[in-house]
C-alpha cells in the first residue's frame, strides 16, 4: 500500500516486525555477496588504469635519454605550481617492478602506459639509444609475467626538445620523424604488445601548448599557424598508423586515446539528442572526425575562415588511414541542446555554481560515460571503444593512521561506472575502462599539487598507499560489476 511509510511510525514499524521474526530483516539480508543487484559487465571487460612516461618515470638523466620539452617547460621559472618538475616524480622508472605488483594485487587486466620519445630518440630522430626500449621492454615483459595486457601510447605530450628547437609540430617533418619512432616501436615491441596508441589528446597538448601556452612549450600561436600545428599532428597520427601497420607483427591494433568534447543532450529529448549528435562531429572536427571521415567538415572550414589550415587531398587520405580502436578520455560532460543556429546546435555553458572536483575544470557530469560512446559508436560506426581515461582529482589528506578516505572520488567513479553499465547493456562496443590514474603523479602544470591517483603517494619517500577509491577498484573489478 502507497500509504505505508506515511502512515505509520517507524517505532510502529520495528514493533510489527519483532511481532513477524519470520521475515528475514532487511539488515539481515545485507551480506557481502547480496550487497545489491549487481550491474555487471560483459565476461571478458578490461579494467585497467593509466600512467603516462613524464608524469611518473622521473630519471630524466639516466641511460641516455635526451631532454623533452617538459623538462625545459617546468623548470622555466613560473610556469609549473611551485617550480615542480617531473625529474624524480614517482621514480617509477627504478620502481617499476614494485608498482606492477600493487597492480597485480589490484587485479589489473590491463595497463595503459606511455612512452617517452626522448629515451629511444634522444634527438627525435637519427640513430636510436638501445638503452631507451630496454626499459619499456623490461616494463612489457614484467606486465606479462603479472597477468597484464600492455596498452601502449606513444605520445603523452613530451616530444624531444631538440625537435621543437627545430619548430616541433608546427614543422611538417616533426610527422615524418613521429612515423619513423612509432615504427621503431613496433619492431621492438609489437610481438609482446597488441594495443597500439599513436596520441594521447592532440586536442590538449595543441590547445595549451601552442595556443594559451599553459603546458609546454609555452606557445600562443595566432590562429592559422596553430591550425596548421594541428594539422600536423593529425598528419603525424596517420603516418604512425602506416608505420606502425609496416612494422608489426600480425594481429596488432592501432588507436589513439583523445579527449572529445563529451556531447550529453542537456534534456533526454529526441531534439536534444539530435543536438549533441551534430555537435560531436563539429565540436570534435579538427582531431577525431578529420581522422575518421578524412575530411575538415564545412562548418569546422567556415568557422576557421582565413586561419584554415592549408592541406591536400592526399595528406586527408592519410589522416584517415584506417584505425582499429578509439579510446576516450572523458573527465566532464559537454551539455549540448538544439538550436536553430544554422549549426543546429549550442553549447550549454555550466553555471558558476556547478560543482567541481579540485581541479576547477573537473566538473563531474556522469551521463558524459552514456552518451559519448554511445554517440560516437552510431556517429563515425566504431566497433571497439575504450575508455582509456576517467578519473577525478581530490583533496586527499591522509588520517593519522595514513589511510585516504577519498569517498568524493568513489562516487565520482560510481557514479560515472553507472553511466558506463547503461551504455555498455545497450550494446555499445566499450571493451574496457581505464581509471586515471594509478597512483598519485606529475600533474603537469599543477605539478605535485593535484592528486589523481588511487594510491597515495608519499613524493617524500615514495610510499605507495592504496586509497579507499583502490579497494573500491579492486571491488569492481573483482565483481566484474559497479560497486
Ligand atoms: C588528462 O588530461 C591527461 O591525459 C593526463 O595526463 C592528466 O594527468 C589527466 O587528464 C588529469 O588532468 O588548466 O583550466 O586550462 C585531461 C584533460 C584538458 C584537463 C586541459 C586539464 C586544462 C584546464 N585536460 N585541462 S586549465
Amino acid at each position: 500500500m502507497s500509504t505505508r511509510f506515511s502512515r505509520r511510525t517507524f517505532a510502529q514499524l520495528a514493533a510489527a516486525s519483532a511481532l513477524a521474526p519470520a521475515l528475514p530483516s532487511f539488515a539481515a539480508k545485507l551480506d557481502s555477496s547480496q550487497s545489491s543487484t549487481p550491474l555487471s559487465f560483459p565476461k571478458g571487460f578490461l579494467w585497467g588504469s593509466a600512467t603516462a612516461s613524464y608524469q611518473v618515470e622521473g630519471a630524466v638523466k639516466e641511460d641516455g635519454r635526451g631532454p623533452s620539452i617538459w623538462d625545459t617547460f617546468s623548470h622555466t621559472p613560473g610556469k609549473t605550481h611551485n617550480g615542480d618538475t617531473g625529474d624524480v616524480a614517482n621514480n617509477h622508472y627504478h620502481l617499476f617492478q614494485a608498482d606492477i605488483a600493487l597492480m597485480k594485487d589490484l587485479g589489473l587486466k590491463t595497463y595503459r602506459f606511455s612512452i617517452g620519445w626522448p629515451r629511444l630518440f634522444p634527438t627525435g630522430s637519427g640513430a636510436a639509444n638501445p638503452r631507451g626500449i630496454d626499459f619499456y621492454s623490461r616494463l612489457v615483459d614484467g606486465l606479462l609475467a603479472a597477468g597484464i595486457q600492455p596498452y601502449c601510447t606513444l605520445y603523452h605530450w613530451d616530444l624531444p626538445q631538440a625537435l621543437e628547437d627545430k619548430g616541433g609540430w608546427q614543422s611538417r617533418d616533426t610527422a615524418d620523424h613521429f612515423a619513423a619512432y612509432a615504427g621503431y616501436v613496433a619492431d621492438h615491441l609489437s610481438d609482446r604488445v597488441k594495443h597500439f596508441m599513436t596520441f594521447n589528446e592532440m586536442h590538449s597538448f595543441i590547445d595549451l601548448g601552442y595556443g594559451n601556452g599553459i603546458h609546454a612549450p609555452g606557445l600562443k600561436l595566432a590562429p592559422a599557424a596553430l591550425n596548421q600545428a594541428r594539422h600536423h599532428v593529425v598528419l603525424a597520427h596517420g603516418l604512425a598508423v602506416q608505420a606502425i601497420r609496416a612494422h608489426a607483427k600480425p594481429g596488432v591494433k592501432v588507436g589513439l586515446a583523445e579527449n572529445i568534447t563529451c556531447t550529453v543532450p542537456v534534456i533526454d529529448t529526441p531534439e536534444h539528442v539530435h543536438a549533441a549528435t551534430i555537435a560531436m562531429r563539429e565540436e570534435n572536427a579538427g582531431y577525431l572526425n578529420v581522422i575518421l571521415e578524412g575530411r575538415y567538415t564545412d562548418l569546422f572550414l567556415s568557422r576557421q575562415g582565413a586561419a584554415a589550415p592549408k592541406f591536400t587531398a592526399a595528406e586527408l587520405k592519410t589522416i584517415a588511414s584506417p584505425i582499429d580502436f578509439v579510446g576516450i578520455n572523458c573527465y566532464t560532460a559537454d551539455f549540448v541542446r538544439a538550436s536553430t543556429s544554422p549549426a543546429g546546435y549550442a553549447m550549454v555553458p555550466y553555471p558558476e555554481s556547478y560543482p567541481h572536483m579540485l581541479s576547477p575544470w573537473l566538473r563531474p557530469g556522469p551521463e558524459a560515460l552514456y552518451w559519448a560512446p554511445k554517440i560516437a559508436a552510431s556517429v563515425w560506426n566504431i566497433k571497439e571503444i575504450y575508455i582509456t581515461e576517467n578519473g577525478a582529482s581530490s583533496s586527499d589528506i591522509p588520517t593519522a593512521e595514513g589511510a585516504v578516505y577519498d569517498t568524493d572520488r568513489v562516487c565520482y567513479l560510481r557514479n560515472y561506472l553507472t553511466q558506463l553499465h547503461r551504455a555498455v547493456s545497450e550494446g555499445v562496443p566499450v571493451r574496457g575502462y581505464f581509471v586515471w590514474s594509478f597512483m598519485d603523479n606529475y600533474e603537469w602544470a599543477d605539478g605535485y599539487g593535484t592528486r589523481f591517483g588511487i594510491h597515495y603517494v608519499d613524493f617524500a619517500t615514495q610510499k605507495r598507499t592504496p586509497k579507499l577509491s583502490a579497494h573500491y577498484y579492486r571491488q569492481v573489478i573483482a565483481r566484474n560489476a559497479v560497486a
